[in-house]
């Protein structure tokens, strides 16, 4: 595991140890916080192993936290993480993940049934030895077993490609219902990232009990968790879970607010309402009126509650699109975004000639369908054997078909270009007479996607520095949930992307959002351009755009930095200028 990945968890399980051990929110959340800023960073870790104080310029990074950090950059080990592995079983942190499992009741079960691992949890389950534990009725025990279950089939998180079309076909399914006049998703679905935990869907109704009852009958469902007036939550087949909230029609914008997120966004808006003399919540944005009681039950009128937009313009902030919303930035600017209908020129495309389901005119056909202005076909370069990857003789007669369509099409520019391969070493798998000829070049890694730092580095600057090529395809090679790729040095990479004028892609297939989101924001910050390809090899892969925008988005990505958005001229000056 890398240093990065090894420091975030050591740091998480310190927070929950320290939790189970009673200490103070403070401290508990100085820990977690750390783990956050470690996911955001771009930068090497592994840099600042004598350097605490770069490390505490880091928001979020203390001056303790930062000697832990240099301890286990040094020595490979954190000395208070060993002193708290001595007071608590390793296995209590996994009986923490347990949904519905905080740290009291996990202490509790610890203290007087000695369960110190899942193991020990279910087989107490199984004996009946969970009935002598003080305040653990038999419907929360029953309710545990019943989350174990759960955690073993749900497994991991959504990757975003499965969620939203399902969260798509649920909303829809709800809008059947008579008396409905809205239903959105929220969550981390609508703040678009890349894995989701599970679906948050907002309705308004005038008939909330007979909403819910449709609800249950939504496609799939294995389970009914919860079932009240106004919320309900299913459990769906592949261990999805789903939540409803049926909510007055006035207060959409509030609960739609609170329920997209993040949690960290909506602190800092109520922090930011209490400076202000007011209080947020789910139901609206109100005075303060020193009343304890929630204002919503007291008639109170809220300033503002129908619309998100309303509710920041009377925080005084600009609107926040739900990608940013998630505590990465101060909220005082919200740059100009990417569009989906900003993009005109789909630049990674591959045809029968290698992997793909379309030929160069189908290809060609279903990008004019969509309005693009440009379509590169860029098939897969001869090493790529298992993609039936092109050697040079087959190449030149590909590049001389897609001239041929090219001048046969009207009204779409059809660039003849090649996914070249990047070697381990960074040379690529064309020569550079051949890589001339074509009008556009992306290269990408392959293979050897798990070399250390160092050398991805190097291989990844090499590709960036070369004169011929254009874009890096799926830096990283990243698979979510199931390989890591590549670990480079981001501004390595960065730095090298601005001195070579060289686009850095956001493959768009929900699958690899490669860069990923945090990368993204350091290359748009520091003037880097980006593409969003499909990287498409079937007409429906068009659709993936919709992931790349959301995940460009959430890298603060506007127009002018991303090249699929620049006008025809702009773009085809810009790639001949590199030939
Ligand atoms: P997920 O489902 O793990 O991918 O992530 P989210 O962000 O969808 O989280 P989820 O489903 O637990 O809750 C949806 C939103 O509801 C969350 O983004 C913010 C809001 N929310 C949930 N619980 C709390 C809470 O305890 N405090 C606050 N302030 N907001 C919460
Ligand atoms: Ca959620
Ligand atoms: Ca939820
Ligand atoms: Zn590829």
């Amino acid at each position: 595991m890398a240093a990065r990945d090894e420091l975030i968890e050591l740091f998480e399980s310190m927070g929950s140890m320290l939790e189970l051990l009673g200490a103070n929110a403070f401290k508990v959340n100085a820990h977690r916080r750390v783990a956050r800023v470690l996911e955001d960073m771009t930068e090497d870790i592994t840099s600042y192993a004598d350097d605490p104080k770069g490390l505490t310029a880091f928001d979020g990074i203390g001056a303790g936290s930062a000697k832990k950090i240099c301890e286990y950059l040094q020595t490979g080990r954190i000395s208070e993480h060993d002193a708290l592995l001595e007071e608590i079983p390793d296995g209590l942190l996994d009986v923490l993940q347990v949904p519905g499992l905080g740290p009291k009741t996990v202490r509790n079960l610890w203290e007087h049934a000695d369960i110190e691992s899942m193991q020990d949890l279910e087989a107490a389950i199984a004996s009946g030895g969970l009935v002598k534990v003080p305040r653990l009725g038999a419907k929360t025990i029953a309710n545990i077993a019943d989350s174990i279950q759960f955690m073993k089939k749900a497994g991991e998180r959504m990757p975003i490609g499965r969620a939203l079309p399902l969260a798509e076909l649920i909303v829809e399914h709800l809008r059947e219902q008579p008396g409905v006049t809205s239903v959105e998703y929220a969550g981390s679905l609508r703040r678009g990232r890349d894995t989701i935990g599970d679906l948050d869907l907002l309705a308004c109704c005038d008939d909330p009990a007979g909403l819910i009852e449709h609800f249950k009958s939504t496609k799939g469902v294995e389970k009914v968790l919860l079932a009240g007036e106004t919320k309900c939550s299913l459990r769906l087949d592949r261990g999805v879970q789903v939540d409803l909230r049926v909510v007055p029609e006035e207060a959409l914008g509030a609960a739609l607010m609170y329920f997209t997120g993040s949690k960290e966004h909506n602190v800092k808006l109520r922090e930011r309402a209490v400076k202000a003399g007011q209080r947020l919540n789910e139901y609206g944005l109100y005075p303060d009126d020193g009343n304890e009681e929630p204002p919503q039950e007291r008639g109170v009128d809220p300033i503002a509650s129908k619309s998100e937009a309303d509710i920041y313009e009377a925080l005084g902030l600009p609107f926040h699109p739900p990608e940013l919303r998630e505590d990465r930035d101060d909220l005082e600017t919200v740059p100009p975004l990417v569009e989906i209908d900003d993009i005109g020129a789909e630049l990674h495309a591959h045809t029968t000639a290698s992997d793909g389901h379309l030929s160069i005119e189908e290809l060609v056909a279903e990008a004019k369908r969509r309005g693009f202005h440009t379509i590169a076909v860029t098939d897969h370069s001869r090493s790529s054997v298992q993609a039936n990857g092109l050697d040079e003789d087959r190449l030149r007669k590909h590049i001389d078909e897609v001239r041929k369509v090219d001048a046969a099409t009207k009204g779409i520019r059809v660039l003849a270009g090649s996914e070249v391969d990047i070697h381990a070493d960074g040379s690529l798998d064309y020569k550079d007479d051949l890589l001339a000829q074509l009008d556009i070049v992306v290269a990408s890694p392959h293979s050897a996607l798990r070399q250390d730092s160092d050398k991805a580095t190097k291989r990844l600057v090499q590709a960036i520095a070369h004169p011929l090529v254009h874009i890096i395809g799926h830096p990283t090679g990243r698979i979510i949930g199931r390989r890591a790729g590549l670990e480079p040095d981001l501004h390595a990479l960065i730095e090298a992307a601005l001195a070579h004028d060289t686009a850095l892609e956001i493959n768009a297939n929900p699958q690899r959002l490669d860069l990923r989101d945090v990368h993204v924001r350091a290359a748009a910050e520091a003037g880097c351009l980006l593409a969003i390809n499909t990287d498409a090899h079937a007409a429906k892969h068009f659709d993936f755009l919709r992931y790349g925008v959301l995940t460009a988005r959430r890298g603060r990505l506007g127009p002018d930095q991303c090249i699929s958005c620049w006008k025809a001229k702009q773009l085809h000056d810009w790639l001949a200028s590199k030939r």
